[in-house]
């Protein structure tokens, strides 16, 4: 039988309700701080190497041979395979969800939807029928200059809506907006990929065409002078016109698509 429990996170001086519907019953756990604390004997990435011994959780990356080292070119501790800037050490990783069921994401809807914990990801509610419909997560916000977000997720389904189904991803600080987006066309077969900043907007053509079931990886950098978002090995970039300030909200934004999240992952400069 299952059973829903809502609990409220305050964040940024607004109370949030998040809905979350588990497999399983039992006691719902309670809102930790955050997922730094890696869950124990979780290996998110399946190469090999628990969460907390991985200095890229969420990419594989095990060392080629057994005892070496991972590959972490500037030493800063954010492996190459998903530090985002590879060859300049300060990356920090700064906050982590992996959707488990034994740590309670900090991650809220603002809308009270219901969205599904499952063992090891959140799926967002299905696409309307008819209309359109979004769906907004977000996190409360924290110090984190030149943050960039990693959010791995897969399209269990899009809606009805011809040109507008589409993942975005969402970094905003004081003043300042950045976006990347995945949109999927209905009309005309293709799904684009764009970033935003302060309402300049680029496009570019995204190839392949998104594939239901198949685990995407998208990746927001807002740095000083650029953003950039990657899909897939696709990257966009547009002008930061705004640096704006350390304090980060984060969120994923969806309208007439359902998608399936594994994790979560926000890095900073510090
Ligand atoms: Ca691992
Ligand atoms: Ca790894
Ligand atoms: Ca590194
Ligand atoms: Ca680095």
């Amino acid at each position: 039988m299952r059973w829903v429990v809502a609990w409220a996170l305050l964040a940024t001086g607004c109370d949030m309700v998040f809905n979350v519907e588990l497999p399983d019953g039992g006691v719902a756990p309670p809102p930790e701080p955050d997922a730094t604390i890696a869950p124990v004997a979780h290996d998110e990435d399946g190469d090999g190497l628990d969460d907390r011994a991985d200095n890229c959780p969420t990419a594989a990356n095990a060392p080629a041979t057994a005892g070496a080292a991972q590959d972490d070119f500037d030493g800063d501790g954010v492996g190459d395979a998903c530090d985002p800037h590879p060859v300049t050490a300060g990356d920090v990783l700064v906050a982590v969800e992996y959707f488990t069921a034994s740590t309670a994401p900090v991650w809220a809807s603002v809308i009270p939807d219901t969205w599904t914990l499952r063992t090891d990801s959140l799926v967002s509610p299905p696409p309307p029928v008819t209309g359109q419909v979004g769906h907004l997560l977000e996190r409360p916000a924290l110090q984190a200059a030149g943050a960039t977000i990693d959010v791995g997720y897969s399209v269990v389904d899009v809606g009805p809506e011809l040109n507008s189904n589409h993942v975005e991803v969402r970094l905003d600080t004081t003043g300042d907006s950045a976006h990347c987006r995945v949109e999927e066309s209905l009309l005309d077969g293709n799904s684009r990929l764009e970033v935003e900043s302060s309402l300049v907007l680029v496009g570019s053509n995204f190839t392949p065409e998104v594939v239901a079931g198949q685990r995407y990886v998208a990746r927001l950098t807002r740095d000083a002078a650029e953003h950039r978002c990657a899909v897939q090995g696709t990257v966009v970039t547009t002008a930061n016109n705004d640096p704006g300030g350390v304090v980060v909200s984060a969120a994923v934004d969806l309208v007439d698509t359902q998608i399936e999240i594994e994790f979560i992952a926000i890095y900073a400069v510090p």
